[in-house]
């Protein structure tokens, strides 16, 4: 049993929406595409391998915090009686399972909601989980994350922790992030928690190489955005003509990703019937992901009605997971 909040029939809004951002986004004077559709299935794949690169250490460091204090988030989240898991994005849901296996071993008190975009991604996890904890109570959503949360706020009452895991706020601009965790809050009623996952400042060389690792996987997943555009909106972009160019600023704490033009050139796309001119070396901006001090997290929480419960940390220092009270 899956619920499908993602209104569409044949794809065909999605593929509006993702041609009217393009078309916006290559007119601008400094073009801009959004990060939210490097994750088509190629996408989705390259994504899944930078995660396990070396220079990617964002992934390891947050599943050594989940590891590490699985049990007193667990004592933390169960202390009240029965509660809603509600995971935003929750896509394979590596890093939630090792929650999901220590609350489990508990008590059953407990249903778990993965949230996605991705109606395959969510069929899967359904499946996996199935299989790999029996007995776990799960109803995935497949939907946008507002949209899912309001949802749910409307069908399922109870106390609710909220996982929004991976530095995906990260993804955000600073206002934007502000904006996305008040409406989380919204949805919410006091006493609900979110764990929010960021990644945290530290040497801008690790964190650079991060982004720009020596296999070029992630220059590959930044590439593939160009790909997609020539293939869901007839694009003809030469995409060997592009190079991925990744830099890291250090007093904004933000990542930024490009790509470049090697010469001048025009792209058509179909889906506008327009031209797109390139002069030599013109970039377009693909990606931030931003960098978080405590501190700043805690002024961000205090702004959008949560107060910092409690810190998690990999020994590190890299990566926190911080539960935040509604
Ligand atoms: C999935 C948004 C957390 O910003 O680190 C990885 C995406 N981009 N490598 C990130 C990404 C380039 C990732 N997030």
């Amino acid at each position: 049993s899956l619920i499908d909040l993602s209104r569409k029939d044949d794809g065909s809004r999605d593929t509006a929406a993702f041609a009217h951002d393009v078309a916006t986004g290559l007119s601008l004077a400094q073009k801009k595409l959004p990060s939210r559709y490097f994750y088509d299935a190629k996408g989705s794949r390259l994504f899944q391998q930078i995660m396990e690169l070396p220079e990617y250490y964002l992934t390891r460091a947050e599943f050594e915090v989940l590891n590490t204090h699985r049990q007193a988030m667990a004592s933390h989240f169960a202390a009240e009686g029965f509660f809603h898991l509600v995971d935003l994005g929750a896509g394979d849901a590596l890093k939630t399972k090792l929650l999901l296996r220590e609350l489990t071993q508990r008590s059953k008190d407990f249903d778990y909601i993965p949230i996605d975009i991705s109606g395959d991604a969510m069929v899967q996890l359904t499946g996996s989980l199935q299989e790999e904890i029996p007995g776990l109570q799960v109803q995935a959503v497949v939907g946008e994350y507002i949209q899912a949360l309001e949802w749910l706020h409307h069908h399922k009452t109870g106390p609710k922790v909220v996982l929004f895991l991976g530095s995906n706020i990260g993804n955000f601009e600073p206002e934007e992030g502000i904006v996305f965790l008040q409406r989380i809050r919204q949805c919410l009623d006091p006493g609900d928690k979110l764990l929010l996952g960021v990644d945290l400042r530290k040497n801008p060389d690790t964190i650079l190489k991060a982004y720009d690792d020596a296999a070029g996987i992630t220059a590959a997943f930044n590439l593939n955005l160009l790909h997609r555009i020539n293939r869901e909106l007839g694009g003809d972009f030469k995409v060997d003509q592009f190079r991925h160019f990744a830099l890291y600023d250090p007093q904004a704490g933000a990542m930024k990703s490009y790509l470049v033009s090697e010469e001048a050139q025009e792209v058509y796309l179909k889906s506008s019937g327009e031209r797109y001119k390139f002069e030599a070396w013109e970039a377009i901006h693909t990606e931030n992901s931003h960098k978080f001090t405590l501190n700043q997290v805690e002024e961000m929480a205090l702004l959008c009605g949560f107060k910092v419960d409690t810190v998690y940390q990999d020994k590190n220092e890299y990566f926190a997971d911080i539960v935040l009270d509604a």
